[in-house]
C-alpha cells in the first residue's frame, strides 16, 4: 500500500493487486474410434474419478463432442494432458486431450 501525491495535491490510495494464479480446464475430445471403455479407464486412472463419474463424463464427451474433465494449475494440467496423450498413443487410439485457460 502507498499514498500517491499527485500534482492536484489529492491523495490517491493505491494497492498492489493480489492475483491468484490462472487455472486451466482440461478438455477431452470425442472421436469415432477410441473405445468407450478405454476413455472410462483414462478418466479413472489419470483424473481419480470413480467408475460412475468416469462413465458419465465419457458419455457427455461422446454426445456433446467434448467436456471439461477437471480444472488445475498450469503445471498439473500440462502433466495430465501429457499423460493422456502418451497413454492413448501407446494404445494406438486417436483420443485427444487439451487444456485451455479458464475465463
Ligand atoms: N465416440 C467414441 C465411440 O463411439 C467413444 C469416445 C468417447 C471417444 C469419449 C472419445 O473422448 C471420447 N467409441
Amino acid at each position: 500500500n502507498a499514498d500517491d501525491d499527485t500534482e492536484s495535491g489529492l491523495m490517491t490510495k493505491t494497492r498492489a493487486k493480489t492475483k491468484r494464479p490462472p487455472r486451466y480446464k482440461v478438455l477431452l475430445l470425442n472421436d469415432d474410434y477410441t473405445p468407450m471403455e478405454f476413455v472410462v479407464h483414462v478418466l479413472e486412472r489419470f483424473f481419480g474419478l470413480n467408475h460412475a463419474q468416469a462413465f458419465e463424463i465419457m458419455l457427455t464427451v461422446h454426445k456433446k463432442g467434448l467436456a471439461v474433465v477437471g480444472v488445475f494449475s498450469h503445471e498439473i494440467a500440462e502433466t495430465k494432458v501429457g499423460q493422456v496423450m502418451d497413454f492413448a498413443r501407446r494404445h494406438q487410439h486417436p483420443l485427444q486431450c487439451t487444456m485451455e485457460k479458464e475465463e
